[in-house]
C-alpha cells in the first residue's frame, strides 16, 4: 500500500486552521525572544532517522510474542512499510538492514522500490547472536571473541559478507552488536576475550570500503549475565582506536547501567571525534527498548542538547548514522515508530531552543540557577507545532497518529498481506 500526495492534502485541510494559529502564536512568541523559527523547522526537516528492517512486526520476549496482524512477510513489504511512516512523517527516509534476516533477493528491484519512496540505506547490522541454519560453527560461547580460531573466522567472514551486501545498496557503514560475554565468574578469560575481538574488528575493518565507517556498539549486560567483551563506551572506544579513524563508538539509549549520564557520555564522544551512530529507545528498567520519549523525555532533551552543541561545534566528529532500536509488543509497530519520531523531532527541536550563548555565560558566572532555568525554559516549551511546519514543509501531514488511523492503515494492510503474517526478527 502506498499513501498518495492527495490523502496527505486532504488530511491536512481538515486540521489547518488549528495548525496555523498554533504555529503563528509560538513564532511569534519565538521570533520575539530572538530566534529564528525558520532556520529551526529547517533544520528538523532535514533530520532523518533510520527505521531498521526488524522493527516493522511486532517484537516478542523470551516468553511469548503476540502478532499485530498485517505484518510484512518479506523486505519488499517492510521498505513499503517504511514509505508509508516517511509519507506521513518526512522524517524517516532511511532504512537499516539487519543480515541474514532481510537479504535482497533482488538488489536493482529493492534499490528501485526504496528510491522511488525516497529512502536511503543507512548502516547494515551484522548478526553473531544467533547460530544460522547449517554454519558449521555455533555462536554459543561467542563469535568475534571465541576461543575457537574457526568460530572467530565464521564471525569475521559473515561480516565480511554483510559489508559487501550494504555495498551493493549503498550503506556506508557496518554497525557491529555483539553478544559475546559469559553468564557465570571463571567462564571467560577477559583480557584473551577482550584481545581476540579487538583483533577480530581489525580483520573486518581492512575489508571495508574506503567511505565506509564501522560503528562499535556496547551493552553492559544480557544475553550474557556475568560479563559482556564490549560492555561500555570505554571498551568501545578502545575497540574503534584500536582499529583505525574509519571505526567509531555507537551509543544505544538502552545499553547502559541504570541512571548513567548519557548525555556526557555522547558529549565527550563528539569532543574527541569518535561518536559514529545513535539508537534510539527508552527504558524503565534495562534494555527495555520500549518508545522512545515514553518514560525519560527529559533525559532525551539533555541527550539532544549535548547533540545538538556537537553537531554545532565539533566538525572533527562525522555525521552520526541515527536509528531507532525499538522492540513493539503491545502497540502496532508502525503508530509505535511515528510516536517514536515525533519524541525524537521533538527533543531535537526543544534543544534547538536552547539559548546557547545565555547558557554559555550563565556557566561562566557560576550562575546555577540560571543554567537550570535555560534549559528548563527551552524543555517547557511545546514545540509540537514546529514539528507539524516542518513535516506540512516537506508533504507529510499535520499529525501522522491521527492520519494513519482516519486512512485506516493497518486495516488496508491486513486485507493485502492477511491477518495472520509474521515479520521476520526476534
Ligand atoms: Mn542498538
Amino acid at each position: 500500500m502506498k499513501i498518495n500526495q492527495s490523502e496527505i492534502s486532504d488530511f491536512n485541510q481538515k486540521v489547518v486552521k488549528d495548525h496555523k494559529e498554533n504555529f503563528d502564536f509560538l513564532a511569534n512568541k519565538l521570533t520575539n525572544k530572538g530566534k529564528d523559527v525558520n532556520s529551526i523547522v529547517d533544520k528538523l526537516a532535514a533530520f532523518q532517522i533510520a527505521i531498521p528492517s526488524w522493527a516493522l512486526g511486532a517484537g516478542g520476549t523470551r516468553f511469548g510474542r503476540f502478532s499485530f496482524y498485517g505484518e510484512p512477510t518479506n523486505l519488499e513489504q517492510k521498505i513499503e512499510d517504511i514509505g508509508i511512516l516517511h509519507s506521513l512523517t518526512q522524517t524517516a527516509g532511511a532504512v537499516s538492514l539487519h543480515i541474514p534476516w532481510d537479504i535482497p533477493s533482488d538488489y536493482a528491484a529493492i534499490k528501485e522500490k526504496a528510491t522511488a519512496l525516497n529512502i536511503k540505506f543507512d548502516a547494515v547490522n551484522s548478526n553473531t547472536f544467533q547460530d544460522q541454519q547449517g554454519a558449521a560453527e555455533s555462536y554459543k560461547y561467542g563469535s568475534l571473541s571465541n576461543t575457537s580460531k574457526a568460530v572467530r573466522e565464521q564471525a569475521i567472514q559473515h561480516n565480511l559478507d554483510v559489508i559487501k551486501i550494504g555495498d551493493k545498496l549503498g550503506s556506508k557503514a557496518l554497525t557491529v552488536w555483539l553478544a559475546d560475554g559469559s553468564c557465570f565468574p571463571g567462564q571467560n578469560n577477559f583480557q584473551t576475550a577482550f584481545q581476540n575481538t579487538q583483533d577480530s574488528l581489525i580483520d573486518i575493518y581492512k575489508g571495508l570500503p574506503d567511505d565506509w565507517k564501522l560503528l562499535v556498539e556496547y551493552k553492559p549486560y544480557e544475553p550474557n549475565f556475568y560479563s559482556t567483551v564490549i560492555q561500555d563506551w570505554g571498551a568501545s572506544l578502545m575497540l574503534a582506536n584500536g582499529c583505525g579513524d574509519k571505526a567509531y563508538t555507537l551509543v544505544d539509549l538502552g545499553h547502559h547501567l541504570p541512571n548513567s549520564n548519557i548525555e556526557q557520555i555522547v558529549s565527550i564522544l563528539q569532543l574527541k571525534g569518535k561518536l559514529g551512530g545513535f539508537h534510539f529507545n527508552d527504558s524503565k528498567y534495562g534494555d527495555d527498548d520500549v518508545t522512545v520519549g515514553s518514560i525519560k523525555p527529559y533525559a532525551l532533551f539533555l541527550i539532544f542538547n549535548e547533540l545538538v552543541y556537537g553537531m554545532e561545534n565539533n566538525p572533527q566528529n562525522p555525521d552520526l548514522a541515527w536509528m531507532i532500536d525499538a522492540s513493539h509488543n503491545v502497540k502496532d509497530p508502525l503508530e509505535d515508530l511515528i510516536q517514536s519520531l515525533e519524541a525524537i523531532q521533538e527533543a531535537y527541536a526543544k534543544a534547538l531552543l536552547i539559548d546557547q550563548k545565555a547558557l554559555r555565560t550563565a556557566q561562566l558566572e557560576n550562575d546555577v540557577v540560571k543554567c537550570q532555568e535555560i534549559l528548563q525554559g527551552a524543555y517547557r516549551t511545546d514545540v509540537r507545532p514546529l514539528l507539524e511546519k516542518a513535516r506540512v514543509n516537506a508533504g507529510g501531514v499535520i499529525s501522522p497518529i491521527d492520519a494513519y488511523r482516519s486512512l485506516g492503515v493497518r486495516e488496508q494492510l491486513i486485507k493485502e498481506r492477511g491477518k495472520h503474517t509474521v515479520a521476520t526478527g526476534l
